[in-house]
């Protein structure tokens, strides 16, 4: 009797510390992360965002929509977004990715000048309506200047 109480322990303790056949599987679904983003300007000299958005889960991810935001670099938080602009992504399929060319000229309401910032805020947030059901979606802003 003695021997199998040890044997019930020593299963119990594979199990809580994930050795054991109950250890979680990982997990299924979409996941949505922003890759890159790149500023530039082209030729006439407009200047434009550029962001990628990854699937890097296991399953598709459906219509959604992907706000990004230019705000003059140092920007108090209560006065931002200073501009955005609301990307329609029709899907991302599971390993691929999504980008698109944004000109700085169809941002909507500009309190500044866009093209004269020297440095600008650049704000992604993939999935803002949460429309998409994801295995991790704490990893959905995309927050640096450029
Ligand atoms: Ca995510
Ligand atoms: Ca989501």
């Amino acid at each position: 009797m003695k021997k199998y109480t040890i044997l019930l322990l020593a299963i119990s303790f594979l199990v809580l510390t994930g050795f054991g056949p109950c250890a979680a599987p990982s997990p299924v679904g979409p996941n949505l992360v922003v890759t890159d983003v790149t500023v530039d300007k082209d030729e006439q000299g407009k200047k434009f965002v550029s962001p990628t958005v990854a699937n890097v889960g296991n399953r598709d991810a459906g219509p959604h929509h992907t706000y990004i935001e230019i705000n003059e670099a140092g920007a108090p938080d209560d006065e931002k977004p200073q501009s955005w602009y609301p990307a329609e992504v029709s899907g991302i399929t599971a390993g691929s990715s999504w980008t698109s060319v944004i000109y700085f000229s169809d941002f909507s309401a500009p309190h500044v000048d866009l093209d004269a910032l020297p440095i600008h805020n650049v704000v992604v947030r993939v999935d803002a309506k949460n429309q998409v059901e994801e295995t991790n979606e704490n990893d959905n802003i995309y927050d640096a200047n450029h």
